[in-house]
C-alpha cells in the first residue's frame, strides 16, 4: 500500500508542527511507520492522501458514533454555519443541547459547555476543590483526563504510549496533591481515605477506562467509590468524555447505576466538533461564576456549530435500538477477533463495553494498568501494521480504546475479520 504522499506530508509537517502532529499519539511513534494523513471520511471509511481506503475504528477517538460526514450532522452544521459561526454571546442552540444532556445523563442537573475534555476535567476538579474547600484529589493509574498539570501522573493515553512518567514543565509541587490508586483496587482507595480522608476533595475516574486500552470496572468498584466518597464528604467525578453517550445514552452511570456528583463529557457530545462539558448537581454547579465564585470561562464554549453537531448526533442516538445495534456490532467484532486468536493460538484478551472495545496481547484478565502494560508490544505492532496494510485503521497505540459506529455494517466487520486472520498469524510469529 503506497504511503508516499503521507510520508511527504509528514516531512513537510515536521517543519512547522512539533513532531509533525497536533496530538502526540497520531505520530505513530510506538507502532512505527508513516502516520497516514487523512483526506476524507464517509460512514465508517476513511481515505488517506495516497487514496488508500480504510475501515476506521478510531472515529476521531470516539466522537464519530454515527460515522464520518453523517448527513443529519452535515445538515445541522450547514444550517448553523449559515447563521454565523461564533458570537461569544449566549445562543438558543446551547440551551437545546444543555437540556438534551440534562434529560439524558442521570447525575446532571446543570451543565456548562467547554471546548475539550481537558477543560472539562480541569474545571470539574476546580469546582470540587472550591466546593469542598479541600486540596487533595485522587486519580487512578492508567486513567487519562486530558493534559491538566495535576493529572499528568500515572496517566494513560499518549503519556503511557510515550512511556513517560509525567511531563517536564509540570513542577513537582503541582502534582503533590494528586493521590493515585490502581484502577479497580478499592482497598487502595480505602487506604488513601483512611490516611487523607479529610483532605480529599474528589475522586476522578474513567468509569470504563479507555486510555489504557479498554478496561471495565469490576463489579462493586464504582459502587464502592460512591460509598467511600459519600462517607468522607468527597465528590465523585466520572470522566465520561469517552463513555458518555457511548456505552449507553446516559453513559456509564446509566449502565452501571452509579450516580457521581460531577460528570465530564466530550467527544460524542460535540458530534465531531470541538465541544465538551462538565455538569452535575445543581447545588454544586451553581457555585460556578457568574452565580458563584468559582471561575471558569471560554470564548468558544457552547459554540453554535459544535452545539448543532452535538444535538444532531444525540437526536439520532435517541432512536430506539441505536445502542443495541452498536453493542451487537462491537460484540461481533470482539468475539470474531477472540475466536480467530484462539484458533491461531495467539494469546489475546478482548474487551467490549457498549460501543467501545479493546484487545490485549496477553492471556488476561486485564483489570488494571499493571496488567494492561503486560500486553505484548511487538505483537501489537505487527498486528497494527498488518491491519493497516490490509485497510483497517486502528488506534496506533495499545493504550487506547477502539470505537465502532452505527455506520459499521456486516460487510465492514467481515472485511475486518478477514484482515485480522492474517494479521493475527503475523503477530503469532513473534515470540
Ligand atoms: N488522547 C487522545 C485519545 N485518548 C488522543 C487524541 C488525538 O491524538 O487526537
Amino acid at each position: 500500500m503506497a504511503s508516499r504522499r503521507s510520508a511527504g506530508l509528514f516531512r513537510r509537517a515536521r517543519k512547522s508542527i512539533p513532531g509533525g502532529v497536533n496530538s502526540p499519539v497520531r505520530a505513530f511513534g510506538s507502532v512505527g511507520g508513516t502516520p497516514r494523513f487523512l483526506a476524507r471520511g464517509k460512514g465508517c471509511r476513511v481515505w488517506d492522501a495516497d487514496g488508500n481506503e480504510y475501515i476506521d475504528y478510531v472515529g476521531s477517538w470516539g466522537p464519530l458514533i454515527l460515522g464520518h460526514a453523517d448527513p443529519s450532522v452535515l445538515r445541522a452544521l450547514r444550517a448553523a454555519a449559515a447563521d454565523g459561526t461564533s458570537f461569544g454571546a449566549p445562543t438558543e442552540r446551547e440551551i437545546d443541547l444543555a437540556e438534551a444532556i440534562v434529560a439524558a445523563v442521570p447525575s446532571i442537573e446543570r451543565v456548562r459547555m467547554v471546548s475539550s475534555g481537558t477543560e472539562a476535567s480541569m474545571s470539574a476538579i476546580r469546582l470540587a476543590r472550591g466546593a469542598t474547600g479541600r486540596k487533595r484529589i485522587l486519580k487512578f493509574e492508567g486513567c487519562y483526563h486530558g493534559h491538566v498539570d495535576a493529572l499528568l501522573v500515572g496517566a494513560g493515553s499518549g503519556v503511557a504510549t510515550l512511556g513517560i512518567p509525567g511531563s517536564p514543565g509540570v513542577p513537582e509541587e503541582f502534582t503533590q496533591l494528586t493521590l493515585q490508586a490502581p484502577f479497580n483496587d478499592l482497598a487502595a482507595v480505602e487506604d488513601a481515605f483512611s490516611r487523607w480522608g479529610e483532605e480529599i476533595a474528589c475522586v476522578i475516574v474513567e468509569p470504563v477506562a479507555g486510555n489504557m486500552g479498554c478496561v471495565p470496572p469490576l463489579p462493586g468498584f464504582l459502587e464502592g467509590l460512591r460509598e467511600l466518597c459519600t462517607r468522607a464528604g468527597a465528590l465523585l467525578i466520572f470522566d465520561e468524555v469517552m463513555t458518555g453517550f457511548r456505552v449507553a445514552f446516559g453513559g456509564a452511570q446509566e449502565r452501571y447505576g452509579v450516580v457521581p456528583d460531577l460528570t465530564c463529557l466530550g467527544k460524542v457530545v460535540g458530534g465531531g466538533l470541538p465541544a465538551a462539558a462538565f455538569g452535575g448537581r445543581a447545588d454544586l454547579m451553581d457555585q460556578m461564576a457568574p452565580d458563584g465564585p468559582i471561575y471558569q470561562a471560554g470564548t468558544l464554549s457552547g459554540n453554535p456549530l459544535a452545539a448543532a453537531a452535538g444535538l444532531a448526533t444525540l437526536e439520532r442516538l435517541r432512536r430506539p435500538g441505536s445502542y443495541e445495534a452498536l453493542a451487537k456490532r462491537t460484540r461481533q467484532l470482539a468475539e470474531g477477533l477472540q475466536t480467530l486468536a484462539d484458533e491461531i493460538g495467539v494469546e489475546l484478551t478482548t474487551v467490549v463495553v457498549g460501543g467501545m472495545f479493546g484487545f490485549f496481547f496477553h492471556p488476561g484478565p486485564v483489570q488494571s494498568f499493571e496488567a494492561a502494560k503486560k500486553s505484548h508490544a511487538e505483537r501489537f505492532r505487527r498486528f497494527f501494521a498488518a491491519m493497516l496494510e490490509a485497510g483497517v485503521y486502528l488506534a496506533p497505540s495499545p493504550y487506547e480504546a477502539g470505537f465502532v459506529s452505527l455506520s459499521h455494517g456486516p460487510r465492514d466487520l467481515d472485511q475486518t475479520l478477514e484482515a485480522a486472520r492474517k494479521a493475527l498469524r503475523r503477530a503469532a510469529r513473534v515470540r
